[in-house]
């Protein structure tokens, strides 16, 4: 195995100290299997380092006695683990399936038994994050139930995923793009899998990506971006190689490799005339040609596709629908085992500014929902967590709710590109957590989480580069992780993954001031998603970005343009009316009871008001302020709490590794420079063009 320790990047959530509780333990490893390689290695680093041994067998284990066992449970005799004790009663438990596992104290030993090598590693890292409690306690395995005051260790705990499917999309480029760069709304240098139109060196950064986001939970990446450019498209074909090696690189750690096609790939690489998925020589090329990839990478996952969508071909020129197109390639997939992830983000991005009747919003809903059933088994539709585009805060998109006979997959955003492009602290748990269990039937019924769960998981695009602090923002490391996380088990409290990744990160109990440490974190962190959208585009209107970048406010750069992304200002109000009554009737497009609520005035949560509706200045939110001195109040507000947390990163210095304390420290003076940018701007708009003063008589201009 590569020497993965070697590299001069930061250690991320696996520095070598995190290992201190399993590498000064005496381990048995059980069991036979590429992962249960990786596993063993892990273990053998671990022990070199901290003082602990390492015995492998791949039969029964034997009955030396071991602090932990880490065993598949098919050398087990019986199912019962080696040693003497009470045993785990696997029976009880059920099946662990695929990637679960099921963690026990044992006598004196710590026990971790999965049915699938998978499940070893997934359990590896668990105990990674436990440290010493997984050697000491009850509190380890008894989740948030206080254990039993009689027993000396709490029951035997089984973790199952809740997603199979925990994928990142890397919209990385192979050849450097004019405009887009090597990553495509990429913030943190490079690509790690690309460069300049070949594979980018450094293969041990690649396997110690791999091994954090196996960390994370992490089971599939797409490696080129979904804008896929000539030279992407060729990895297909005669680029395979070159995809071939990457998965060779991601597959100790459990990850399947997913290629971005294009839909045009019978034409522009199989010389074809027609792309038409009813054209047999069309059907033939895509089922040769996925024949040829399975031959070369058996365990490939499959095809992920963005069709018919901001220049990208697709099945519609050929008079086609998107269930025709998915199912193109679906056909040539299924023989194999793969899937293919096919986006729903189509819309049309020249449209009239000055037609009203459309709204992009409404478009994904309109192209899919009525193709609900056609789609095959190995199609998975891949969703926008909101109806238009990875905004600050967006209503969830109401195709999660339209098509109950469709695998739906939910696809979040982890690059920054509208959350403040890692030069901003924005913390996307609470947010994540917040869509995740959003139930758009009503507080009864089945949450996002459910139906991603259901269907085709959860996706990311990742933002991830090849920066020394992997994201540009160290402190944007930890929206990964959670992304992982969350994906694992949609379930966890987004401040308590703070802590897992503080903790692993930072390692606080050996820094001189742990409480401060943590505390400190916490307060630049955790609000930080709503700090972000205190001093950007108010209510839930969304852009008021500089076109093209994104970055940085133009309050009306988008307001004229084709793109679909309005917010109607005008001197006597603002906002975009969806409703059925007097606009666009995007609120139909949901399930009782959210169709009503966001279709009501009085109803709709203040922080979507206006996405959903267009209201005067002095409309009176629930808050009980106006819409423009809400608008004055937050941004004022927004800039006060980052320049909180810039006095608050400097209590840091001399607790965290200086590198990493000087670069947040530069991205926070940036943030707080844009942070007053927008606040200057978006005040003294809607201050010009309302003539409403401020209640506190504060400047806004
Ligand atoms: C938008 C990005 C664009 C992506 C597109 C997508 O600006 O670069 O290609 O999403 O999701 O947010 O395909």
């Amino acid at each position: 195995m590569t020497d993965i320790e070697s590299t001069d990047v930061h250690r991320a959530w696996l520095p070598p100290e995190v290992w201190r509780a399993i590498g000064s333990r005496h381990t048995l490893v059980s069991g036979t299997g590429l992962l249960v390689d990786t596993v063993a290695a892990e273990v053998q680093r671990a022990a070199a380092r901290h003082g602990g041994t390492l015995r492998r067998t791949t039969e029964t284990p034997d009955q030396a006695p071991a602090d932990l066992v880490l065993a598949l449970t098919a050398t087990l005799p019986g199912r019962r683990p080696p040693a003497a004790g009470p045993g785990v009663d696997l029976a009880a438990l059920g099946a662990l399936g695929p990637e679960g596992y099921v963690v026990a104290r044992h006598g004196a030993a710590t026990v971790l038994l999965a049915d699938a090598p998978a499940g070893l590693l997934y359990g590896l890292f668990h105990l990674v994050r436990l440290g010493e409690t997984a050697f000491s306690g009850a509190a380890a395995f008894s989740g948030a139930a206080a254990p039993d005051s009689a027993a000396a260790f709490g029951p035997p705990r089984v973790f199952r995923p809740a997603m199979a499917r925990r994928m990142l999309d890397h919209w990385d480029n192979v050849d450097v793009h004019p405009v887009m760069g090597q990553v495509e709304r990429g913030y943190s240098g490079g690509s790690i899998f690309w460069r300049d139109g070949a594979p980018a060196a450094g293969r041990s950064r690649i396997t110690a990506y791999a091994r954090l986001l196996a960390a994370c939970g992490i089971n599939a990446v797409s490696v080129n971006n979904v804008n896929v450019h000539a030279t992407e498209a060729r990895l297909l074909t005669d680029r395979l190689d070159d995809v071939a090696d990457l998965a060779d690189l991601l597959r100790p750690y459990g990850i399947r490799v997913h290629l971005a096609v294009t839909f045009a790939a019978p034409v522009v690489l199989g010389g074809l005339p027609t792309a038409d998925p009813h054209d047999p020589a069309v059907r033939h090329w895509w089922a040769q040609t996925t024949r040829r990839v399975y031959a070369r990478l058996p365990d490939f996952g499959g095809y992920l596709v963005k069709a018919d969508s901001e220049g990208q071909p697709g099945p519609f020129s050929y008079g086609r629908d998107h269930a025709d197109g998915a199912n193109l390639l679906a056909d040539a997939l299924a023989p194999e085992g793969g899937v293919v992830h096919w986006r729903a983000f189509v819309y049309n991005h020249r449209q009239d500014w000055r037609d009203r009747r459309t709204d992009r919003a409404r478009a994904a809903y309109d192209h899919f929902a009525p193709l609900d059933g056609r789609f095959r088994d190995n199609v998975i539709v891949q969703v926008k967590h909101g109806p238009v585009d990875f905004q600050t805060r967006e209503p969830v998109s109401p195709v999660v709710a339209a098509m109950p006979g469709t695998r739906l997959a939910v696809e979040l955003q982890v690059t920054q590109e509208y959350t403040g492009q890692q030069k901003h602290v924005c913390h996307l748990a609470p947010w994540w957590s917040e869509i995740l269990r959003f139930a758009p039937w009503g507080a009864d019924g089945r949450t996002v989480a459910d139906v991603a769960a259901d269907g085709g998981g959860l996706v990311a695009v990742s933002n991830v580069g090849d920066d020394p602090f992997w994201t540009g923002h160290p402190l944007a490391q930890a929206n990964l992780y959670a992304f992982g996380r969350l994906a694992w088990d949609p379930r966890l409290d987004p401040s308590a993954l703070l802590d897992e990744w503080i903790d692993l990160t930072f390692d606080p109990a050996r820094s001189a001031d742990p409480q401060l440490l943590r505390r400190t974190l916490h307060e630049i962190m955790d609000d930080s998603w709503r700090t972000y959208e205190r001093y950007t585009a108010p209510l839930g209107v969304g852009f008021m970005v500089r076109p093209g970048h994104h970055y940085g406010p133009d309050v009306d750069g988008y307001e004229y343009t084709a793109w679909g992304t309005y917010h109607f200002a005008d001197r006597d109000g603002v906002g975009v009316d969806r409703t059925r009554a007097t606009g666009t009737g995007f609120t139909g497009q949901y399930p009782s009871p959210w169709s009503e609520v966001y279709e009501s005035l009085d109803r709709c949560p203040d922080e979507l008001l206006l996405f959903f509706h267009h209201v005067p200045y002095h409309h009176v939110l629930h808050s009980g302020r106006t819409v423009a001195q809400h608008i004055y109040d937050t941004h004022f507000d927004g800039v006060a709490e980052v320049a909180a947390m810039c006095r608050r990163w400097e209590r840091l210095a001399g607790l965290v590794d200086p590198a990493l304390h000087a670069r947040v420290t530069e991205r926070l003076a940036e943030q707080l420079r844009c942070a007053r940018e927008w606040c200057d701007q978006v005040n003294a708009y809607f201050h010009r063009k309302s003539g409403v003063p401020d209640a506190q008589g504060r400047p806004l201009h």
